[in-house]
Formats: C-alpha cells, sequence, structure tokens
C-alpha cells in the first residue's frame, strides 16, 4: 500500500477497522497498517524522497492519518471488547429467580441451652470454665474427695470400671465432675472460682436416670469464704436460672464426705392439680448439692485449711432442664429425634437473652 495515496489508505484502513468482528482481527489491522512493515510507517519512511514544504506538508498529513486510524482503532477495540463483555455477561448469568433449596433449620438442644445460661450465671459472678477427662484415677474420683476405699458412697455412686491395668489400678467413668476440682486445686493457688460442667457416668437407667448424665459443680476458695458466701451466690443463682425474683429457696442440713457442713437447696414450688410450678405454693424441690469443702479435701490438694476455705456445690443439667423447661422425661434427652427437638428445642440466634447473664 506505500504508493496507495493518503487519502484512500486513510479511507481503506479504517473501513476495514469498522469492519472488524474480532479483537484478533483488529489486532491484524493495527499490525498491517502501524507495525513496523505496516503502511502507513512505509509512507512515513517514504517522505526522505520528498523536499521542503511538500516533505512537511506530507509529513502532517500522515501524522494525521496516524492518529484518525489509533483513534479509529481504540474505538473498535472498546466495542468489540464491550461486546465480548456482554456476550459473556448473558451466557453465565447466575439465575438469582431461583427459589433456594429448603433449609432445614436446627435446634438448640435443651441441655445446651441450660448449659449456657447456667455458664451465663456463673459468668456474671466471676467464675471461670474448667475441664477434666471423663476417664478418671480412683484417686481424683473419690479418695481426695475423702471417699476411701469401702467408704459406702462409692456403692452409692453404682461406678463403671475399667479393665484394670498391670498393676490391678482400675480407672472409672467420673461418677461426678468433682475431680476437675481436684485437680484444679492441685494447680492453681487461690482464690479460685470456677465452675466444672460436664459429662458424668453411673450405672442407673429408669425414667429419671441415664448411664451417661451431666453435672455443673463449682468451687469457691478463698481466705475468709463462708457459709454465708455459699448461700448468697446460690440464693441469686437459683433466682436468676428460673427467672423468680423472689424465688423461695431453703437450706437442708445434709452429708457428703468432701463438705462439712454440707446442705441440700431446696426452691418453693406447688405441685397444685397434678402440675409443676416453681416460684409458688408451699412445696419444696431439691436443685443443688452444696457444703463447705471439707478440710481434708483442701489438705489433699495441697491447701491449708487453716489459711483458706471455700464452698462447692453440684447439680444435674438434665434435671434442673427438666424443671425449667416442662420436660417428663430424661430418656428422650439422648434419642436425636427431630420431633422432640422441634418441640423442646430453641431457634439458634433467637431469644437474646441468654448470654446476659443475672440481669435479663
Ligand atoms: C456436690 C455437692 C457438694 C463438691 C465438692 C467438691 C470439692 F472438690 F471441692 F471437694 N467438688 N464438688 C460438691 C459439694 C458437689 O454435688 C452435689
Amino acid at each position: 500500500m506505500a504508493n496507495t495515496d493518503p487519502a484512500t489508505l486513510q479511507s481503506d484502513t479504517i473501513a476495514r477497522i469498522e469492519a472488524a468482528d474480532s479483537l484478533d482481527a483488529l489486532e491484524a489491522i493495527r499490525v498491517d497498517s502501524l507495525g513496523k512493515k505496516g503502511s502507513v510507517s512505509l509512507a512515513m519512511r517514504s517522505l526522505g524522497q520528498l523536499e521542503g514544504d511538500a516533505r512537511r506538508e506530507a509529513g502532517q498529513q500522515l501524522n494525521a492519518i496516524k492518529e484518525s486510524i489509533t483513534t479509529a482503532l481504540e474505538a473498535r477495540k472498546s466495542t468489540l471488547a464491550e461486546a465480548a463483555l456482554n456476550e459473556k455477561l448473558a451466557s453465565e448469568t447466575v439465575d438469582i429467580s431461583l427459589a433456594p433449596r429448603p433449609e432445614a433449620e436446627g435446634r438448640i438442644h435443651p441441655l445446651s441451652r441450660t448449659l449456657e445460661e447456667v455458664t451465663a450465671i456463673f459468668a456474671e459472678m466471676g467464675f471461670t470454665v474448667a475441664e477434666g477427662p471423663d476417664i478418671e484415677s480412683d484417686y481424683y474420683n473419690f479418695t481426695a474427695l475423702n471417699i476411701p476405699p469401702e467408704h459406702p458412697a462409692r456403692q452409692e455412686h453404682d461406678t463403671f470400671y475399667l479393665t484394670p491395668d498391670a498393676e490391678g489400678r482400675r480407672k472409672v467413668l467420673r461418677t461426678h465432675t468433682s475431680p476437675v476440682q481436684i485437680r484444679t486445686m492441685e494447680k492453681i493457688k487461690p482464690p479460685i472460682r470456677i465452675i466444672a460442667p460436664g459429662r458424668t457416668y453411673r450405672s442407673d437407667h429408669d425414667a429419671t436416670h441415664s448411664p451417661m448424665f451431666h453435672q455443673c459443680e463449682g468451687l469457691v476458695i478463698g481466705k475468709d469464704i463462708h457459709m454465708g458466701h455459699l448461700k448468697g451466690c446460690l440464693i441469686d443463682f437459683c433466682r436468676a436460672f428460673f427467672g423468680v425474683d423472689d424465688l423461695p429457696v431453703r437450706f437442708r442440713p445434709s452429708y457428703f464426705p468432701f463438705t462439712e457442713p454440707s446442705a441440700e437447696v431446696d426452691i418453693g414450688c406447688s405441685r397444685e392439680g397434678g402440675g409443676l410450678k416453681i416460684g409458688a405454693g408451699d412445696d419444696w424441690l431439691e436443685i443443688l448439692g452444696s457444703g463447705m469443702v471439707n478440710p481434708r479435701v483442701l489438705q489433699h490438694c495441697g491447701i491449708d485449711p487453716d489459711e483458706y476455705q471455700g464452698f462447692a456445690f453440684g447439680m444435674g443439667l438434665e434435671r434442673i432442664a427438666m424443671l425449667k423447661y416442662g420436660i417428663p422425661d430424661l430418656r428422650p434427652f439422648y434419642d436425636s429425634d427431630l420431633r422432640w427437638m422441634r418441640h423442646y428445642g430453641f431457634v439458634p440466634f433467637d431469644p437474646p437473652s441468654i448470654h446476659l447473664g443475672l440481669g435479663a
């Protein structure tokens, strides 16, 4: 095209650009005109054969042509790129009008919910959560808790024993979470304020007992902790948990080998008409066991009972869940029956109250 006149060169090239139907075709045209050996470049090079004004005029004309071709190339390029994008968008769209797949919303198990509530209440009183193993040594489950071998409490606990080891030592499935308190007292110096929730095991199975169940125990140790602290703490807990400000709470003398004195904690209720109403009436319902930690237990953990005292308590989580939420039977707790879960379970994220602790 070196010999074509500049005006024709320009109109031919621009016509080809406008007819180009792909970015590849457009690139070929660019190389053909503006490339090193392209028509415009060759025409530029042939300017050397001209002189003076003619050379200057021809030069200006060719520069203008080059510019108009460049502009046309860019315009066509963006048109083609946009068309390519539109085509891609049309073929790759997601149909957002498609109905979502039905999502089976789960439920929070009443036991999980109850543990969250209990934890939130004690957390607000400054307790932290401690945990320990489900499989325990005889020492942590019994001996350290002032339950020596042949003590009748060992029989009452209906213990599951594991196969003895080479030295004849039998591990047990913990019958309470108290071993967690022992491990904590061994490990950290008072003051101590912990709760120990978790699975516990006793060989007992009927409508109100399961061989695996859950407990939450608590322990407070300090320099001058006394029975008044025990009473205040547990009265506050019962009222917060059942949501009754003036809930009657009664401390009834009892016996545990690991506490002295010991007290069972009852709350006021009525059983009129076969139902159970918490917080009203003249009947009592047992909720917790408690007591001042026996000095012998403190000694086992290397804590000097003349310097430190404290109280401990324990409750069955299934039991308090059943009482609070009116669940009549213990067995379905572990059946994973979705109908039961839909009835007694809790919608996730729904009630805003549970992490608010005492004030909620
Ligand atoms: C209860 C009732 C009374 C208890 C005592 C201890 C420890 F380790 F400090 F001695 N832990 N838990 C305790 C006391 C548990 O449950 C009904």
